[in-house]
C-alpha cells in the first residue's frame, strides 16, 4: 500500500473504534478518497502536496461546476467572498454567509480552504476607500482580526497582504491607503493574524512575482527575509502566477520558488491560470513545484474556462463544458511522475561538483547556478562534516567579468575575483553532516565556480 493510502486507511480505522460500524461506514463511502493518479487531487496528495481551485459561490449550485470541483480538487480558494468588500461591507459589520458557504462545501468534503484576502489595496469596501491614517489603520487591523477569528481553525493558509508591491524596476511598495498608513502596515497586518489564529500559515500573496530576476521579485524576497530575520509572523509566499503573453512564464521559476523556500517558508502556487493553457508550460510548473520541497501546493484560478477572470485567454485546464483538456494531463502525468522531473531551466554551466565527504571539524561548499545570457544567481550548499560548525567562510573565485549584483543569508566581501562569504548571524550553527545554504546574484559569467570552505 502507498504511504498516503495506508495514511488514510489506518485515519478510518480509528475512526471505526469510536463510532457506529454503520455509520462509519456510510462515512467512509462519501469521503472515499480517489485512487491515487487518478485525479489532481489524489496525484498531489501521493506528493505531499494540494491541488486546489478557486471556487465562486454562485457556482456551487451548478452541477457541472461542483462534480469537477469534487472530482479533482483537495483545496479551495474563495474567489472574492473571503476580500474586504464581502465581508465588512459597512465598517464591523461582518458578512460571512458567501464565504462560509465555500467553506462548508469544502471542508465536509475533505478539502482545505486558502483565505484570499485579509489586506488589499483593491475591492476595499466604500467606507474603507474613504479612510486613512490611524483611523484607516486601526480599521484595518480590526478587519484582519475580525475574518481570522471567524475563520479560526478551517483555513490552512491566509493570504494575509495581497499585491502590496509596485510593477516595473524600482522594487518599491505600491502606493496605496494603507501603503500611506506606515511602511510597516504589512507587518502589523501579519502580527494581528497571528493573534487571531494561531494555527494557520501566513501568506504574502503577489503577482509578477515569479522572474527571479525582477525587481519586484527582488524586493518581496527581501521583505520576507527580513521579516524571517525580525521575527515577524510569517510562514509562506504565494506566487499567483497568471501567465499570459505580456508576463510569461520564465525559465528561472523554479529558481525563485527554491530561493524563497531557502528563507525558511512554504511556497505556494496561489492563482494559476495560462494564456491559451499550453500544456508544455503548466507540465513545467508543476514539476517546478514538485522539485522544491516546501512547494507545498498549486491552485488554479477557476475550473472551467468559462469561470475564469481571463474566459477569452481559455487560461484553465477544463473546457467550458466541462471536457479535460491537454494541460490537465500534462498536470496530471507530471503529478504521477513524482519529484524528480527532468530540470526545466538550462543545465548548471558548473558540472555537479563531487566533492568527497569533508573530514572531522571541516565542511565542504559545492554550488549549483542557474545561468541566463548576462547573468546568473548562485545557490552555495556548505555542509557541515562529522562536527557541528559554528561559523564558516567559502571562498569563490568568479571568472573575469563576473560581478556580484546582490546576496542573501550571507556576508561578503568582494565583488569580482576571489570573494569571500561567511555565515550571518542565524547560519553559522550547522549541525555535524547537516547542511544550509546561501546565494548570490552576478552579472557576467559563472564558468568554473569551484568554492572552498573552511570553518570559523
Ligand atoms: O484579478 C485576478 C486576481 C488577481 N489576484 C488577486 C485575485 O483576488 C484576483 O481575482 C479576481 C477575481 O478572479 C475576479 O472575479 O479579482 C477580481 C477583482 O479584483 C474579481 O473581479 C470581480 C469584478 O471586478 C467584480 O465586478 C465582480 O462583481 O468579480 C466580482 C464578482 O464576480
Amino acid at each position: 500500500m502507498r504511504r498516503a493510502q495506508w495514511k488514510a486507511a489506518s485515519r478510518a480505522a480509528i475512526a471505526l473504534t469510536g463510532v457506529g460500524a454503520l455509520a462509519a461506514g456510510m462515512a467512509m463511502l462519501l469521503a472515499a478518497p480517489a485512487a491515487a493518479g487518478t485525479t489532481l487531487g489524489a496525484s498531489a496528495a501521493e506528493q505531499g502536496r494540494y491541488f486546489g481551485a478557486a471556487v465562486a459561490a454562485n457556482k456551487l449550485s451548478d452541477s457541472a461546476y461542483t462534480t469537477i470541483l469534487n472530482r479533482e480538487f483537495n483545496s479551495v480558494t474563495p474567489e472574492n467572498e473571503m476580500k474586504i468588500d464581502a465581508t465588512e461591507p459597512q465598517q464591523g459589520q461582518f458578512s460571512f454567509g458567501a464565504a462560509d458557504q465555500i467553506v462548508n462545501h469544502a471542508r465536509s468534503r475533505g478539502m482545505s480552504v486558502r483565505g484570499h484576502t485579509l489586506a488589499w489595496h483593491s475591492q476595499q469596501p466604500g467606507w474603507m476607500q474613504n479612510m486613512s491614517g490611524t483611523a484607516l489603520r486601526q480599521a484595518m487591523l480590526n478587519h484582519v482580526t475580525q475574518v481570522a477569528t471567524h475563520f479560526r481553525g478551517q483555513v490552512v493558509a491566509w493570504d494575509v497582504v495581497n499585491e502590496a508591491f509596485a510593477d516595473g524596476g524600482t522594487g518599491a511598495r505600491r502606493d496605496s491607503n494603507l501603503q500611506r498608513t506606515g511602511n510597516d502596515w504589512i507587518e502589523a497586518a501579519f502580527r494581528a493574524a497571528r493573534a487571531a489564529d494561531p494555527g494557520a500559515k501566513l501568506c504574502y500573496n503577489d503577482y509578477n512575482t515569479d522572474d527571479w530576476t525582477h525587481a519586484k521579485t527582488q524586493a518581496v524576497y527581501t521583505m520576507v527575509r527580513d521579516f524571517k530575520q525580525r521575527g515577524v509572523p510569517i510562514d509562506c509566499v504565494g506566487l499567483q502566477s497568471h501567465f499570459n503573453s505580456g508576463s510569461p512564464y520564465p525559465s528561472n521559476y523554479r529558481t525563485t520558488l527554491s530561493s524563497f523556500a531557502a528563507l525558511g517558508v512554504d511556497v505556494q502556487i496561489t492563482e494559476l491560470d495560462i494564456e491559451g493553457a499550453s500544456a508544455a508550460t503548466y507540465r513545467s510548473v508543476v514539476q517546478d513545484c514538485l522539485a522544491v520541497a516546501r512547494c507545498n501546493g498549486i491552485t488554479v484560478w477557476g475550473i472551467r474556462d468559462s469561470d475564469s477572470w481571463r474566459a477569452s485567454q481559455t487560461p484553465l485546464l477544463f473546457t467550458s463544458g466541462g471536457a479535460k483538456k491537454p494541460a490537465y494531463d500534462a498536470v496530471l502525468a507530471a503529478l504521477n511522475n513524482g519529484s524528480t522531473p527532468p530540470p526545466t531551466t538550462p543545465p548548471p554551466t558548473t558540472p555537479p561538483p563531487t566533492t568527497p565527504p569533508p573530514g572531522p571539524g571541516g565542511c565542504t561548499a559545492t554550488v549549483s547556478v542557474n545561468q541566463w545570457t548576462g547573468g546568473f544567481v548562485a545557490t552555495v550548499r556548505v555542509t557541515a562534516g562529522s562536527s557541528a560548525l559554528n561559523g564558516w567562510s567559502v571562498t569563490i573565485t568568479l571568472p573575469t567579468g563576473a560581478t556580484v549584483t546582490n546576496a542573501w543569508n550571507v556576508n561578503r566581501s568582494g565583488d569580482t575575483g576571489t570573494t569571500r562569504w561567511t555565515n550571518v548571524a542565524y547560519n553559522g550553527g550547522v549541525g555535524a553532516g547537516q547542511s544550509t545554504e546561501f546565494g548570490f546574484q552576478a552579472n557576467g559569467t559563472s564558468t568554473g565556480l569551484n568554492p572552498t570552505c573552511t570553518t570559523g
